[in-house]
């Protein structure tokens, strides 16, 4: 688009360019649906920013542009609410929400306290259902949002109902608020209210920044989202990408608003207020209750925090009829999920050792119930983390349990430590071998060196080994594989193929059909890939992907066994790490005698043509990830794009070529859009891998 010539030709244009960014605004935030890239989003921003450049006097408070600009404040100013912001009654069980119900049935009339009517009623009991809405409770910060003639002109947190702090500044940064509501019919003073969160993913993304700079983690979305609206320099909260969902309104005036409380949030979603998805209109107790078993079985899933439902009676007059009590309206109710932090006391701590020797600390917990499980063990990941929390035996601690999350260790209640406790290290024998405990240079995770010797190891390896992407011997399962490991029939991959059918046949449950498959699965497996095997060794850190590449790259094995750390990095994306793991293992006399006898066994795998590094179809691409995809882990997707001759860094920059974005993209899109590098969605990625493949 050529620039337009007078002040009316631009003045025109960035009429137009509003109009049109709010649609996708709309299409984006609210329906969730947007129908452009995000290139030409950012073609169509930008457009209008050079504009209002040139024109300063087009600028507009709110214009898409103005989010962030304002300087820092002194203190926040306090900001009356009008109509008082209200607290909600909790409800922890299932009878408290059929109570709830039937008082409200009761107090409309719909249902009959017995002996309140004439006799003749109560034998015709009144079964009429009450309409509600249900509705997520998101665990974020409580705002009100203020629109005048459908500009947003003031925003403030609901401090303690009556009056909150100004926000607005601050609000203004939250993309996902619309600084002018879209379209026609709003009231000349709308007070929009709802909850200001951060998605898990930028949560955890916050985190480990945080971490990366030393700094103290926060301990949920809940503190982080409250702690980046109350800032009083406007970019730092932009610096945060917070969102938000309306769930009611305060002060209407100048207009009319729908009669139940669902169709006003469908009017807001109209005027491109954002509101949950997962808002829901139900019939009567057992639609609430089913609602509420619903949300329990897809919270860890949703991409936001949520510590319970909330169920909203429908009907507005109705809600009037209801009315309030100390502050919270009789007319809903906030069902809450189990408490998802509980104190309990940490008994011992004991390391437990994996397939690749990791050892992990996990704290043995008096049990505790929390999260809707009674919870006895959290992970305490490694050393590092065991040192950031400094927990000890005999600690108290706080436990939490978020969704289907393994349980972990929050923070330990330094005031109730007992005297002479210890810091806890890490041993230095491994429990199970006794072989040393290493931690190499830069690693956090300390591991056994005992290798495939280590029994703890050894049973993993082989079900990896086993396993159906590395040699495929069906029916090789892990109860089989313990068997044969603790009677001493096997120690490594390389005895499978000396077990006879007799000895197979001999094992307990063990019928000879079965033994004759198992037997049978194991001479096919003899006829692989070099890739296959090379994964089926369980070398650190080398996928299915990785193994692909090295395959590709050498052509055969004893090149790859003898490629030093130097060669091995001229494999694509293969760095000092992963190169360093590679020759550490193959330097290994164990593995090396493994390797002949498995060779030596008959395994054996066509010749593989070669293809350059210089040749594969990604070669010379930077790739990042951002986002959970919906058909495979980002690292999965990592793998595959670097046996396509892709690099794959962790941050956008100019050297970037493509941000492939999943559901709740980080600050990583931002950037990319900042700086007009290519975006790509899991659709378009998985084009991408089959198309180069
Ligand atoms: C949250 N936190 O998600 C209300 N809330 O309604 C929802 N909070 C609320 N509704 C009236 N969904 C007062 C608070």
């Amino acid at each position: 688009m050529s620039a337009p010539a007078s002040s009316r030709e631009a003045a025109e244009r960035v009429k137009k360019l509003r109009a049109e960014i709010a649609r996708h605004n709309y299409l984006y935030y609210v329906l969730d649906a947007p129908e452009i890239p995000d290139a030409e989003y950012d073609r169509l921003f930008r457009e209008l920013q050079e504009l209002e450049a040139r024109h300063p006097k087009l600028v507009t408070p709110d214009s898409p542009t103005q989010r962030v600009g304002e300087a820092p404040l002194k203190k926040f100013g306090a900001v009356r609410h009008e109509v008082p912001m209200l607290s909600l009654v909790n409800a922890f069980t299932e009878q408290e929400v059929v109570d709830f119900d039937r008082r409200v049935r009761e107090r409309l009339g719909l249902e009959v306290a017995p002996g309140i009517l004439p006799p003749a009623t109560l034998t015709r009991p009144c079964v009429s259902q009450v309409e509600y809405s249900a509705e997520p409770k998101l665990d974020g910060l409580a705002v009100s949002l203020l629109y005048q003639h459908g500009r947003f002109t003031q925003g403030a947190t609901r401090g303690d109902g009556e009056t909150g702090e100004d926000v607005t500044q601050n609000l203004r940064t939250i993309k996902a608020i619309p600084l002018h509501l879209y379209g026609k019919g709003y009231p000349e003073i709308l007070e929009v209210r709802g909850e200001v969160y951060l998605s898990k993913q930028v949560f955890n993304e916050l985190n480990r920044q945080a971490l990366a700079r030393g700094e103290k983690p926060f301990a949920n979305p809940r503190n982080a989202a409250a702690g980046s609206l109350r800032q009083l320099d406007p970019k730092i909260t932009a610096s945060r990408p917070l969102a938000f969902y309306a769930y009611g309104l305060g002060k209407v005036q100048g207009g009319v608003m729908p009669d139940k409380h669902s169709a006003i949030l469908a009017q807001l979603r109209d005027w491109s207020v954002p509101v949950a998805r997962e808002q829901k209109v139900v019939q009567g107790v057992q639609g609430c209750l089913d609602y509420y078993r619903d949300m329990s079985a897809r919270r860890a899933r949703l991409p936001y925090d949520i510590d319970g439902v909330v169920y909203k009676v429908n009907r507005l007059d109705h809600q009037e009829q209801l009315g309030y009590i100390s502050r919270a309206p009789r007319w809903a109710l906030a069902h809450k999920f189990p408490a998802q932090e509980e104190l309990t006391g940490v008994l011992d701590i004991e390391a437990q050792v994996g397939r690749t020797g990791a050892l992990t600390p996990v704290a043995r917990l008096k049990p505790v119930f929390v999260g809707g499980v009674t919870v006895s063990n959290a992970t305490l990941h490694n050393q590092n983390e065991i040192d950031r929390l400094d927990v000890r035996v005999g600690d108290s601690v706080i436990v939490r349990r978020a969704g289907d999350v393994i349980p972990e260790i929050v923070s330990v209640v330094r005031e109730r430590r007992p005297p002479r406790t210890r810091p806890y290290h890490l041993p230095r024998q491994c429990p199970v071998c006794g072989a040393d405990v290493v931690r190499a240079e830069g690693e956090v995770v300390a591991r056994c060196s005992g290798g495939l010797y280590c029994p703890a190891q050894r049973i993993q390896a082989i079900l990896h080994f086993a396993s159906r992407r590395a040699m495929d011997i069906e029916g090789l399962g892990d109860k089989l594989v313990e068997q044969l490991v603790t009677q001493k029939l096997i120690e490594t991959p390389a005895d499978l193929y000396t077990l006879t059918l007799e000895q197979l046949a001999g094992l307990e449950r063990m019928g000879e059909k079965s033994a004759a498959n198992v037997y049978g699965a194991i001479q096919k497996s003899k006829k692989t890939t070099l890739a296959r095997f090379l994964f089926a060794l369980g070398i650190r850190e080398v996928g299915e992907a990785t193994a692909q590449t090295l395959a590709r790259h050498f052509g055969d094995l004893d090149a790859v066994m003898e490629a030093d750390e130097a060669t091995l990095q001229n494999v694509p994306d293969v760095g000092p790490i992963v190169a360093a793991h590679i020759a550490a293992f193959f330097r290994q006399r164990h593995n090396r005698e493994v390797i002949q006898r498995l060779r030596e066994a008959g395994v054996t795998w066509p010749g593989v043509q070669r293809t350059p590094a210089a040749r594969l179809p990604l070669a010379g691409k930077t790739f990042v990830l951002t986002g959970t995809l919906e058909h495979m882990t980002r690292d999965e997707a990592k793998e595959k794009l670097q046996a396509l001759g892709a690099k794959v860094s962790g941050s956008v920059s100019a050297k970037t070529s493509c941000v492939v974005v999943g559901r709740d993209p980080g600050s990583k899109l931002d950037k990319a859009r900042e700086l007009g590098v290519e975006v790509l969605d899991e659709t378009a990625l998985h084009k991408l891998l089959r198309g180069a493949d």
